[in-house]
């Protein structure tokens, strides 16, 4: 694996997908083989997981079966698109991976830790990303930008302490191991995250440049 594997974490409406471009542009300004994509999804596939597991339905979709779609819908996400990307030297940008699962059916369902761990192991093996930047808000802050967009999905129709659950399993997560994760906040003007994330390239270039050489 030659390639970079980034992924972009944080509570709705942090700003994940808008800077997601952002940095992708970035990346291919300096001639950057970029594959954007996202979680749950980034394949035909997976992205018939995704709907499923987005839709708002009566019947009330069990928290193992929830942990099982997401899980499925990663492996097809990383056979079909992100382990090629890797293996032939790409940054892969994703919306979203198994922090994620951490958050949301950990932190949010309240599952173990230990039985999304032996997922993490069954589906991806080895592989991790090599930085995440967590995009970091108070909750109020990302529903608010959720509901101006219009109608919520089946997690932004959850309370309030599920959200607080997610955000603090990610600060919990970044806190943990500081070389992995990079804490941006989002609840500042575009301007200013796009400016921290300028001051983060050179660093992205330098993991990257060590990896492709060695
Ligand atoms: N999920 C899960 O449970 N388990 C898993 O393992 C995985 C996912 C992988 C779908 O994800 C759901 O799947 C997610 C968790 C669950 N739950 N929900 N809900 P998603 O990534 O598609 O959903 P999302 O997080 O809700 O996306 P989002 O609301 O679009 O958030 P975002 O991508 O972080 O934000 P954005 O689209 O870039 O921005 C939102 C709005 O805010 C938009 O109008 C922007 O123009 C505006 N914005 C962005 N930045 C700013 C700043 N700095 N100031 C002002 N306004 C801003």
């Amino acid at each position: 694996m030659t390639g970079l594997f980034i992924t972009l974490e944080g509570p709705e409406g942090a700003g994940k997908s808008t800077n997601r471009e952002y940095l992708a542009e970035r990346l291919r300004e300096q001639g950057i083989d970029v594959v954007l994509t996202r979680e749950p999804g980034g394949t035909p596939l997976a992205e018939r997981i995704r709907e499923l597991l987005l839709a708002p339905s009566d019947e009330v979709m069990d928290a193992d079966t929830e942990l099982l779609l997401v899980f499925a819908a990663r492996a097809q996400h990383l056979a079909s698109v992100i382990r090629p990307a890797l293996a032939r030297g790409a940054v892969v940008l994703c919306d979203r991976f198994t922090d994620a699962t951490y958050a949301y059916q950990g932190g949010g369902r309240g599952l173990s830790v230990e039985r999304i761990a032996a997922l993490e192991d069954f589906v991806q093996g080895a592989l991790r990303p090599d930085l995440t930047l967590v995009f970091d808000l108070p909750v109020e802050i990302g529903l608010a930008r959720a509901t101006a967009r219009g109608r919520l999905d089946r997690f932004e129709q959850e309370g309030r302490a599920f959200f607080e659950a997610v955000r603090s399993t990610y600060l919990n997560r970044a806190a943990a191991a500081p070389q992995r994760y990079r804490l941006v906040e989002a609840a500042r003007s575009l301007d200013e995250v796009q400016a921290s994330l300028d001051a983060m390239m050179p660093d992205l270039l330098q993991r990257l440049a060590e990896r492709q050489h060695g």
